[in-house]
Formats: structure tokens, C-alpha cells, sequence
């Protein structure tokens, strides 16, 4: 095989060398699913079977896939200029690329710090919260609340704030002075919502009870998903966010909303940030930035943030933030981010995550009564299918429902016990129907 021509075989037939993320290595190796190609709505598995995605590669590929503005413009700059250094040097792309999300990001979201991945964009954000206060003259002001269920990446401030027990509990005592709010979730008042959840707003005042705990003096920031995606798809009850709003106002505590997959349109708004009218101080996003096909993240953050550093660092020769990565505001994916951005915007892709909404909502309801299913939950273009666990085996009812639909040429992601949808925002309303009709010929048939 040339080098120059895209992978599609297994040249070494060796699978064992890969340790592979968050995976079932040796469920995976002994049933490989392997895909080799991808355009618009559809992967093509190596055994040429076309998988219809339902959950736009892993939460990111928002424009679809194979978009021929993004894969022309990744190939230009790559002609032009490979890499250049991210520390002391620029180069266009990055100060483009964060005027355009500055442009795009609701209230006074106004600059743009660059990562390469959700995990760093959290990790610097919580970073960002703490040197905040103290470039202010608050250095008590330490402390980082969470959320049970919450998922925040895998780095160890992400891990030490978010709430998913199987990936903290093999890592020691992670990071110090870190608290959480309860999750949102409650089947018994909540179960088969169609949108926002009326009951749970006042689960927002745990962070009062935090504040009574630990004083606020001490509490730098809180970060929440504004839709936990990762621990099945917990829609924000009515309210809950405007008051968490409000105590964080209340209290100087900065409010950090996790926009790795809620960014760009999956709720049918740019952001949930713009969706909900709540501007948090500190917003991190990844993923659909540039539609996954150079991994990127970013961190936008409040002018008074910004203002803080510049003020608090002294001479103009001073850094005002000792954090970056090699790969901040890499060329390639400053380019793939342009593009993607210009793609939202010329086929108003978010207006159509809003407009089909209503469709995908019938369609997931369409589950209310199907075999096993005890919850469905929507918001945007994204809904969760929670099944009842089977009894001394959790998780694998799900596991097992996720493998039967891409047998059945539907790619989904399951969770615990909860199947996840969140199609490219290009979905039409025939694959819609297609997406609920094999999850509920899955459900039919499954033990
Ligand atoms: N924050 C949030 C809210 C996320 O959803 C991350 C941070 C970390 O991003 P990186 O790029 O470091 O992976 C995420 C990632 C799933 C699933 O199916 C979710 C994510 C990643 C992979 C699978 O639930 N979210």
C-alpha cells in the first residue's frame, strides 16, 4: 500500500497493538467493526456495508461527513504551511477562527483560548477559574463544584469535577477541594419528558447548601454540562440553569458551562449558552468546531475574565497565562474550523436542528412503548432511549441493543442502560423514521 492512498485494509492483521479507548479490547478484537469511509449521513463498514449514523460519529460530526469545503480547505492549508509554532508566534488562522466564534458565541464571549480535545479544553478552563480569582486578589478561591453524572473528559481536573464513578474510581485521590451538586435526573417525575423537564429547578440551590458548607470565599468555580450528554442524554429542568445563574452571581462564583457537545446546534440553537439566554463565564467547546475532522477544542471566556489577566500581569512583556499546548491553534485545524463554520452557517444548519426537532421528538416517542423501554427523554436532535436493566446484568441489555442496530446498519452509542441519538444536523426526516424503526425492530427482537 502506498502511503499516499487513504487506509482501508489491515495490512498486518494485528489488532493486539492498539489499546483501544474506552473500549471492550477483547470483545472488540474478537468482532472487529471496522469502518473505512464516510459521506453525508452514512460510514461505509470494511465489508462495504453502508451504517447509517445516528449519532454523528461520536457527538461531532454536526455538518455531516465528507463536507467538501472542509476536506478542500484541510488540503490547502496543508500545501501552504504544516505547523507553526503556537507559543511567542501566530499565524492567521488562529486569530481568524476566534473572531468568527466570538462573533458566533452568545453575550460578551469574547475571546478564545485554543485546545486540541474536550478533556483540555476542561482542564483549562478549570485552570482559568482559579488563576482568575487570584490575578484578582482571591486566591482563596480554590474550590470546584461539579455535578453527579456529569462528564467533563478524562484529563484529572475533568475527571476530579464530573460524576461518571467508573472513571474516577481507579484513579486514586484526584484533584483536591472539589465538591458536586446532585444530577437533574428523576425518572419518577420525569420519565418520557418531551423537552425540558418541569420538575427539578430547585436542585440548583445545592450549590446554596455547597456555599453554606464551604463558604464562598472559597469557591472558584461550578462547571456543568448544560445537557449531560455522556450519562444519558439529562435534559435541564425548567429553570434549573437560570438559577444556578443567579446563586453563582449571588456568590463571585464563575460559572462554567461544558459545551463539548452541545456547541454548534445540537439543540438547535449555537450554543445551549444562547439556546437557554444564559451567558456563563467560561465556555468550553470541542467537537463539532470543525465538524471532528481535525481534533480541536476552545475555551471562550467572558471580557472581565480576559480584562483580569491583561490587567493583573504587569509590564506588556509579561505572559499572562502560564498554559498552551504545541498544538493550540494548529494550522490544519484553524482551517477545517473556518470551513466548518462557513458550512453552518450557508445550509443554516442550527435554524435546521431547530425545525426538525419536532419531527425527531414524534419519532423518539414513537419508543414510549416498546418492549423494555422505561424512559425516553429529547431536546434539540438529541434523545435517549433508557432501557430497564437486566436483572444482575446492567449495562449489557444496551450494550447488547447497540451491536444488534449496527448489524442492522445503525450506528448509535449506549450508556449504562440508555441508548443515545444525536444525528449530523443534516438528518432528513426519511432517516429519522429509519433511525427509531431499527431501534424499535432491536427492541422487538432482543431478550
Ligand atoms: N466534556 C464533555 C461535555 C464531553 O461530552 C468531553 C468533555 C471530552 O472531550 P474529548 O474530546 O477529550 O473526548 C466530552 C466528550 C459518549 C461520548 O458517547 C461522549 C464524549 C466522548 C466520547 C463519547 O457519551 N464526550
Amino acid at each position: 500500500m502506498s502511503v499516499a492512498e487513504p487506509i482501508t485494509e489491515l495490512a498486518t492483521n494485528n489488532l493486539e497493538a492498539f489499546w483501544m479507548p474506552f473500549t471492550a479490547n477483547r470483545q472488540f478484537k474478537s468482532q472487529p467493526r471496522l469502518l473505512v469511509g464516510a459521506e453525508g449521513m452514512y460510514y461505509v463498514s470494511r465489508e462495504g456495508k453502508r451504517i447509517l449514523d445516528g449519532i454523528a460519529g461520536m457527538w461531532c460530526v454536526n455538518a455531516g461527513h465528507g463536507r467538501r469545503k472542509i476536506v478542500d480547505a484541510v488540503r490547502a492549508q496543508v500545501e501552504v504551511m504544516d505547523y507553526s509554532p503556537a507559543f511567542q508566534m501566530g499565524h492567521p488562522g488562529g486569530f481568524e477562527l476566534a473572531a468568527r466564534l466570538a462573533t458566533l458565541l452568545p453575550g460578551d464571549l469574547d475571546h478564545v483560548f485554543f485546545t486540541n480535545s474536550g478533556s483540555e479544553s476542561v482542564d483549562t478552563a478549570l485552570k482559568i477559574a482559579i488563576a482568575y480569582h487570584r490575578a484578582r486578589g482571591d486566591g482563596t478561591r480554590q474550590r470546584l463544584i461539579g455535578r453527579e453524572r456529569g462528564y467533563h473528559g478524562v484529563g484529572f481536573g475533568g475527571i476530579s469535577v464530573g460524576g461518571m464513578v467508573a472513571n474516577r474510581k481507579s484513579f486514586g485521590p484526584l484533584l483536591n477541594g472539589v465538591d458536586h451538586l446532585r444530577h437533574t435526573h428523576n425518572p419518577e417525575k420525569n420519565a418520557f419528558s418531551r423537552g425540558q423537564p418541569a420538575w427539578g429547578a430547585h436542585l440548583a440551590d445545592d450549590l446554596e447548601r455547597m456555599v453554606a458548607l464551604h463558604d464562598a470565599s472559597t469557591i472558584a468555580a461550578v462547571i456543568v454540562e448544560p445537557m449531560a450528554a455522556s450519562t444519558g442524554v439529562l435534559v435541564p429542568p425548567q429553570g434549573y440553569l437560570e438559577r444556578l445563574r443567579e446563586i453563582c452571581n449571588r456568590h463571585g462564583i464563575l460559572l462554567i458551562f461544558d459545551e463539548v457537545i452541545t456547541g454548534f446546534g445540537r439543540l438547535g440553537a449555537s450554543f445551549a449558552a444562547e439556546r437557554f439566554s444564559i451567558i456563563p463565564d467560561i465556555l468550553t467547546c470541542a467537537k463539532g468546531l470543525t465538524n471532528a475532522t481535525v481534533p480541536m477544542g476552545g475555551v471562550a471566556v467572558r471580557k472581565h475574565v480576559y480584562d483580569a489577566f491583561m490587567a493583573a500581569a504587569g509590564d506588556d512583556n509579561a505572559i499572562e497565562l502560564f498554559h498552551g499546548y504545541t498544538y493550540s491553534a494548529h494550522p490544519l485545524a484553524c482551517a477545517a474550523g473556518l470551513a466548518t463554520l462557513e458550512v453552518y452557517e450557508e445550509d443554516g444548519l442550527f435554524a435546521r436542528a431547530a425545525d426538525m426537532a419536532p419531527v425527531f421528538e414524534e419519532a423518539a416517542h414513537s419508543l414510549d412503548d416498546a418492549r423494555h423501554v422505561i424512559d425516553v427523554r429529547n431536546i434539540g436532535l438529541t434523545a435517549a432511549i433508557e432501557l430497564e436493566p437486566r436483572p444482575d446484568k446492567p449495562t449489557a441489555r444496551a450494550f447488547d441493543a447497540f451491536l444488534r442496530c449496527y448489524d442492522k446498519g445503525l450506528l448509535l452509542r449506549c450508556t449504562g442502560d440508555t441508548l443515545a441519538v444525536a444525528p449530523p444536523l443534516i438528518i432528513s426526516q426519511d432517516e429519522i423514521s429509519r433511525v427509531f424503526e431499527i431501534i424499535g425492530e432491536v427492541l422487538h427482537e432482543l431478550n
